[in-house]
């Protein structure tokens, strides 16, 4: 592919000359070039070198499926959940929105489940996330979902940042995140966490229990199982921001995304969450299927979660009367 086209499908600009949809107006021309001008940010040829073998490496996992221990899928599954909640229960509710909070030993085994997903350390995360939720679908958007499916999926990762998720996240305070010990002594040993628990446990446990060759072991529970939970995670930016209705706000782009929400342990529900970021079940309670929200309210039960928040239901349903797109 020539790197013009690649760098329009990153860009998701699909705008032809002559296709009548040129700009009208000197300021709008003014406006595009200005936007084009911090959108060329060079393709990290690096990232795109690893994330294709890593793929491939998934695609070749698949058909070691039929040849491993039955107990090796189960672990599969297993690391997979607990990864699923160092990204949704820790980097998600409990960092970036401060929706409840936790204690200690909850806080440890979030970072360390965390470091197993290695989605980059919990502080990078947060910042990055909380920038998308302040200037969604905007350039300061790291993932932003205008420019395209492919863009806010995966396409984010391959190219420089736009300056102004720079530019405007410099102006945000995330002062609390390094304030956390378990989050900045995460982000000193991130490197060593990851191998640790990404590759190195997820490896092990299958050889030494119940005698999994190493091989089997290593795709099935690391690389397919990561490269499934980084899909999964990266639906959210991409079609949970393009599918699906929008009971609570129809003039943002987020959608109620029940798929999504099935692969993403209960993060589908992103009209919901972007309309009540500090709502810990990130959906309405009692009616959807969140594995994370139990998982909270589990930890609650064992006393290591306390003041959860959760948005009222008078709030909920005016929000949905004045905003909604009426769809339920
Ligand atoms: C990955 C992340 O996959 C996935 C995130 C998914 C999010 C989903 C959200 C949905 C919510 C619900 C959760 C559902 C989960 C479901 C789970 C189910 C399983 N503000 O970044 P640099 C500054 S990672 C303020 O290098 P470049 C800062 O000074 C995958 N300042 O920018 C920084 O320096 P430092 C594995 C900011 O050079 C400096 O700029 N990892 C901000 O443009 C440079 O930052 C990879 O593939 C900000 N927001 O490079 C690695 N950002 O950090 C990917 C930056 O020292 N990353 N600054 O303070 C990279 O290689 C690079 O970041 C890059 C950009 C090439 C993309
Ligand atoms: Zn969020
Ligand atoms: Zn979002």
């Amino acid at each position: 592919m020539s790197k013009q086209g690649a760098s329009n499908m990153i860009d998701g600009d699909s705008k032809m000359p002559g296709d009548g949809r040129e700009e009208s107006s000197l300021g709008s021309i003014a406006e595009r070039s200005e936007r084009e001008v911090g959108r060329k940010q060079g393709i990290v040829w690096r990232n795109v070198i690893l994330m294709a073998l890593l793929h491939s490496g998934a695609v070749y996992s698949l058909f070691l499926i039929p040849k491993a221990h039955l107990f090796t899928l189960i672990w599969a599954y297993l690391c997979f959940l607990v990864t699923a909640l160092g990204v949704t229960a820790g980097a998600h509710r409990l960092w970036s929105h401060r929706s409840y909070k936790a204690k200690l030993p909850l806080r440890i085994f979030l970072a360390a489940a965390n470091s197993m997903a290695f989605q980059n350390d919990i502080f990078e995360w947060c910042r990055d996330h909380r920038v998308h939720h302040k200037h969604s679908e905007t350039d300061a958007d790291p993932h932003n979902a205008g420019r395209g499916f492919f863009f806010a999926h995966i396409g984010w990762l391959f190219v420089r940042k736009h300056r102004d998720v720079i530019e405007k996240g410099r102006k945000l305070d995330f002062s609390d995140l390094l304030e956390d010990p378990v989050v900045s002594f995460q982000r000193t040993h991130y490197k060593a966490s990851v191998v640790l628990m990404c590759f190195v446990i997820p490896t092990l446990v299958p050889w030494y229990f119940w005698g999994e060759s190493l091989w089997n072991s290593y795709f099935l529970a690391s690389i397919l199982r990561y490269t499934v939970s980084l899909n999964v995670s990266w639906l959210v930016n991409s079609a949970a921001h393009m599918y699906g209705n929008r009971p609570y706000d129809k003039n943002i782009n987020p959608r109620q995304n029940t798929l999504v929400s099935i692969g993403a342990i209960g993060e589908g529900f992103h009209n919901y969450h972007h309309t009540f970021p500090f709502d810990y079940s990130a959906s309405e309670l009692g009616l959807k299927f969140n594995p994370t929200t139990w998982f909270i309210d589990f930890m609650y039960l064992l006393g290591l979660v306390t003041e959860r928040k959760h948005a009222p239901r008078e709030m909920i349903q005016a929000r949905k009367e004045r905003t909604g797109d009426r769809s339920s």
